[in-house]
């Protein structure tokens, strides 16, 4: 991966050639290329600056030396990442997403920010993301495009002991996490929870998730509600009734667009439907939907194969877009797998050729892609064996 920085000051970026992203450009995993934006400023004072049109505080970066950058480095094809207090908010996902990309151009701004010019030009060349590290305000964007790094780098393929992180983000599941301790055993008269010198493994286990649902309770009562739930399987798991076809028709929806924009189609059957028909399906599937405090946040249907026999399939796998991420959609998947009939050989799932959010959970639980078009236009189909039967040929 190749990493541009256009900063005013580029010994803010210095800390990326230390420690692990150091290492991982030293054993050429990465490319950093950290250049003065000021080397492009054409004027005598090498002025970056000027004051707002329409008026207001501050001073706000002048287009003229990004324009001449882009045209020096080149940035076509590649992602230019703002940030900025108004972007999106960064989060593990978008790290996901930016760690399968080629090469990142950071623009680090600073005063107000960047003339909106600059980033209007640079998305006709380049897919512009605009990022936030959260709801405070810095100085300008250098810190966080060190932060945006870190977080993307450690997630490449041959970065050192990325194979525990992998490992570490398939138990993602929206908890915080567990307090962790080392030697001494007792430290300025603090004892380590004598649970974890116990040698008793499953109490072990018990006291780090109490823990967790502790300090997640405590500290972000905005996942609160899910991360209660989802202790001890507290979904409440039912068969579909046919009052819940306007919920899942809503949910629906909500969950499809995603697919759409992903693949660049609206013509998808999902995003069509109404309650009727989400109703109809009920009875050609087996439905099950998930509340969590009432609210209908997740639902799938499965069914056995009307045309290979020994196949199970599940149908739409969908969870609220705003609590994707915490292990419903797991849940709910291992829920409909454990529905299959005594005599199941195979699992079939189907999605969209380009979801990849959707074919790396699938991979995660199992699930190999069939060559070839899916079932439907534009999809994959995805099975799984089921252990000990016989293979379905
Ligand atoms: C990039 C310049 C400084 C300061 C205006 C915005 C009131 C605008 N999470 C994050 N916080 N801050 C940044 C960030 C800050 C930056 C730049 C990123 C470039 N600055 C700046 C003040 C304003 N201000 C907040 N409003 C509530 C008006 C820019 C960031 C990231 N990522």
């Amino acid at each position: 991966m190749r990493l541009d920085y256009l900063t005013i000051f580029p010994e803010f970026l210095a800390p990326l050639r230390q420690s692990l992203t150091g290492k991982a450009a030293d054993k050429g995993l990465i490319e950093l290329h950290v250049h003065d934006l000021r080397e492009w400023a054409n004027d005598r004072h090498r002025t970056v600056d000027d004051a707002p049109f329409g008026g207001g505080a501050g001073m706000v970066m002048t287009p003229e030396p990004f324009g001449e950058a882009f045209d020096a480095l080149g940035i076509d094809g590649a992602t230019v990442v703002v940030p900025t207090p108004s972007g999106a908010p960064f989060s593990q996902a978008l790290a996901r997403e930016l760690a399968t990309r080629e090469r990142l151009v950071f623009l680090c701004g600073r005063y107000e920010g960047i003339d909106q010019r600059v980033l209007d030009h640079a998305a006709t060349r380049a897919e512009v993301v605009e990022v936030s590290l959260g709801d405070y305000v810095l100085n300008g964007g250098d810190v966080a495009a060190v932060a945006i790094t870190e977080a993307v780098v450690r997630l490449l393929p041959g970065f050192v002991g990325n194979a525990e992180s992998l490992v570490e983000e398939s138990h993602e599941d929206g908890l915080l996490e567990y307090p962790v301790y080392t030697k001494p055993p007792v430290w300025r008269d603090r004892a380590v929870p004598p649970v974890l010198l116990s040698g008793d493994h499953a109490a072990i286990a018990a006291w780090r998730h109490a823990q967790r649902l502790a300090r997640t309770a405590e500290r972000r009562p905005d996942l609160r509600h899910v991360a209660a739930a989802l202790d001890a399987g507290d979904l409440d798991v039912r068969p579909a009734q046919p009052a819940d076809a306007e919920e899942v028709a809503v949910l629906q929806r909500a969950c499809w667009l995603s697919e759409a924009v992903a693949n660049s189609t609206l013509d998808i059957p999902a995003l069509s439907e109404d309650a009727d028909e989400v109703r109809r399906g009920f009875a050609q599937w087996q439905t099950w939907v998930v509340r969590s405090g009432g609210r209908l946040v997740g639902s799938v249907p499965a069914r056995a194969s009307p045309e290979i026999p020994g196949q199970w399939e599940i149908g739409r796998l969908m969870v609220a877009p705003d609590l994707q991420g915490r292990g419903i959609g797991r849940a709910l998947l291992a829920y409909a797998e454990a529905a299959a009939p005594a005599g199941t050989r195979r699992l079939w799932i189907n999605t969209g050729t380009r979801s990849a959010a959707n074919l790396r959970r699938y991979r995660r639980a199992g699930y190999r892609a069939r060559p070839g078009e899916g079932r439907f236009a534009g999809t994959v189909d995805l099975v799984k064996d089921v252990p000990g039967a016989d293979a379905i040929s």
